[in-house]
C-alpha cells in the first residue's frame, strides 16, 4: 500500500469521521494536541524522531513537517508575540529556541532567544516531549522556566520579569511538563492546554492564572483502591473474588453515589461471567478524611463483566445524556455452549463479543435489568488469550449530542464506530479499514471544543486521524 504517501485524506458526505492517514517512521512516534495555525482548534501533531509532523486544521489534509531544533528536549508550540501564527519555543541544553512555523513556503531557520540553565538539563537524552513553557501572566506572552530555585517567567529576549521560589518541600509538577496522553482539554481561546502530568519534582507556589486545570485531583477517592476493596468486602460479608471495580455513577466530592462492583463468586463457573454490584452513596464533610456511606443498596447481579478503565470518570460513559453514568457489560459465550459451536468459533478464527448497555435509573436508584442496547460483534479468536475481546474501545460522545456512543476494533485492521440513538443500530455508523493492523488509540480528543470526539489510531507505520465532523 502507498503508505509513502505522505498522507491519505478521505472525504465524504453524510459520514462521520474525515480520515487522514500520515505516514511515520519511528516506532516511538507520538501524537498530541495543540494548537499549530492559531486558530481556536486544537490540531494533531505527531513527533517522528526529530521531525514534528503538523496536521494543522486549516489546511484539511496538509501535513507539514518540521525538524525540530538540534538537542531540542521539551518544547511548546505557543504563540509568543501575539501575531497571526504559533511557533515552537523549545529547550535545547542551555538554550532557549525559537522555530518559526511555517504553513506556507520555507521554513526559517531556527534561531536562539537567550541563554540560561534550566532542569531540563537533567533530562535523559532522547526525551523529547511537549511541555508547557509559554504562559501568559500579566497580560503578557512569557516563557516560564524551572531553574534551580525558583520557575522563573523571563521575556523572549530572556529578562526575567518574575521568579516564583521554590518552598523546601515544594516541587515542579505541573505546569512544566504536559503529556499528551489522556484528553487534552481546551482552554480559553488560544490558549489551549494539555492534559499535564506530575513528572517532575518541585513545584512552586504559583498564582492561579499559571495554574493549570488540576484534573486529576478530583480523582484521589478513585486512586483509594484500599477503601473500595474494604467497602466491597464488607458488603459481600466474605472477601471479593478476583477483581473489584468502582466508578462514580453522579455527584460531587462531597456527596457522591457510587458502584462497586466485583465478580460473582456464586455464579455456577458454566454460566457467563457475571458481576456483583451496589450503589453506594457517600458523604464526605473534610477533604482530608475518606467518606463514609450514607446508603447502601441491594447488592444486584448482572450478565457479563463490567468494562472499566482506571480513572474510570475521564470515561464515564452516559448514554442517555442524563447525568447519570451507565454500564457497559461484555459477555462472552457461556462456555456452556455446545461443543459444535465453540469449535466452529474457533475453526472461524472469530469469537462472539457481546457489549450490553444496562442505563442507570435515579428514580431506581440502580441500572436497569433489561439493556437498553445490545451489539452482538464478531472479534479475533486469540483477543481472548491475549489482552481481552474488547479491544480498542472508546466511549465518547462522537456526534455531538452529548451522548455517549462506542467504538471498537471489530478486527486487527478495522474499526467501528455506532452512534447511541436510543440504542446502537445493527450495522457501525462508520467503519474505518486501516492497511495494517491497530496497534492501539493514541488519542480521543474533542479538537474543536463543541462536543464531538476525534480518535487518533496508531498502526506500525501511521498515524490515522478521524476527525469528527
Ligand atoms: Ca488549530
Ligand atoms: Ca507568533
Ligand atoms: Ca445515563
Ligand atoms: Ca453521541
Amino acid at each position: 500500500m502507498m503508505l509513502a504517501l505522505l498522507t491519505i485524506w478521505c472525504a465524504g458526505t453524510g459520514v462521520l469521521f474525515d480520515v487522514q492517514a500520515v505516514a511515520c517512521k519511528n516506532p516511538r512516534a507520538f501524537a498530541f494536541v495543540a494548537d499549530c495555525d492559531e486558530d481556536g482548534t486544537g490540531d494533531v501533531l505527531i513527533v517522528d524522531g526529530e521531525t514534528l509532523v503538523l496536521c494543522p486544521s486549516t489546511t484539511k489534509g496538509a501535513t507539514h513537517r518540521i525538524q525540530l531544533p538540534a538537542g531540542a528536549v521539551a518544547f511548546d508550540i505557543a504563540n509568543l508575540d501575539g501575531d497571526e501564527q504559533s511557533e515552537i519555543v523549545c529547550v535545547s541544553g542551555n538554550s532557549i529556541i525559537r522555530q518559526d512555523i511555517a504553513l506556507e513556503g520555507p521554513v526559517p531557520a531556527a534561531r536562539e532567544l537567550f541563554g540560561v540553565e534550566t532542569l531540563f538539563r537533567d533530562v535523559q537524552p532522547g526525551w523529547r516531549k511537549p511541555v508547557v513553557l509559554v504562559v501568559s501572566h500579566e497580560g503578557r506572552q512569557l516563557i516560564a522556566l524551572p531553574r534551580e530555585n525558583a520557575l522563573e517567567l523571563c521575556s523572549a529576549d530572556g529578562k526575567q520579569v518574575k521568579s516564583f521560589e521554590l518552598r523546601d518541600d515544594d516541587s515542579f509538577g505541573i505546569p512544566f511538563t504536559s503529556w499528551y496522553g489522556g484528553p487534552p482539554r481546551i482552554a480559553p481561546p488560544g490558549a489551549f492546554k494539555m492534559k499535564v502530568s506530575h513528572r517532575i519534582m518541585r513545584k512552586p507556589e504559583l498564582p492561579e492564572s499559571l495554574q493549570p486545570p488540576h484534573e486529576d485531583d478530583k480523582n484521589d477517592l478513585a486512586d483509594n483502591y484500599g477503601f473500595f476493596f474494604d467497602q466491597v468486602r464488607e458488603l459481600y460479608g466474605k472477601e471479593p473474588p478476583e477483581w473489584i471495580g468502582f466508578f462514580k455513577v453522579a455527584g460531587d466530592d462531597a456527596a457522591s453515589k457510587w458502584t462497586l462492583w466485583a465478580y460473582d463468586a456464586d455464579a455456577n463457573p458454566l454460566e457467563a461471567q457475571r458481576i456483583v454490584l451496589w450503589i453506594v452513596e457517600l458523604r464526605r464533610d473534610d477533604p482530608e478524611t475518606l467518606p463514609r456511606k450514607e446508603a447502601v443498596g441491594p447488592a444486584r447481579r448482572y450478565p457479563g463483566v463490567a468494562y472499566y478503565r482506571y480513572r474510570y470518570e475521564d470515561y464515564a460513559p452516559d448514554f442517555d445524556g442524563d447525568g447519570y453514568v451507565d454500564l457497559l457489560l461484555m459477555r462472552a459465550p457461556a462456555p456452556g455452549m455446545s461443543v459444535g459451536a465453540v469449535a466452529r468459533a474457533v475453526t472461524g478464527r472469530s469469537y462472539p463479543l457481546h457489549i450490553a448497555i444496562h442505563l442507570f435509573s435515579p428514580d431506581k436508584n440502580r441500572f436497569e435489568a433489561q439493556p437498553k442496547a445490545q451489539l452482538k460483534l464478531k472479534v479475533p479468536m486469540h483477543w481472548y488469550l491475549t489482552s481481552g475481546p474488547l479491544q480498542k474501545c472508546v466511549l465518547r460522545d462522537f456526534d455531538g449530542d452529548g451522548k455517549t456512543d462506542f467504538a471498537c476494533s471489530t478486527d486487527e485492521d478495522r474499526f467501528a464506530v455506532w452512534l447511541f440513538k436510543d440504542g446502537f443500530g445493527e450495522e457501525p455508523d462508520f467503519e474505518y479499514r486501516c492497511d495494517e493492523r491497530i496497534e492501539h488509540v493514541a488519542l480521543e480528543t474533542d479538537l474543536t471544543g463543541d462536543g464531538r470526539t476525534s480518535i487518533v489510531l496508531r498502526s506500525e507505520k501511521a498515524f490515522h486521524i478521524l476527525y469528527a465532523r
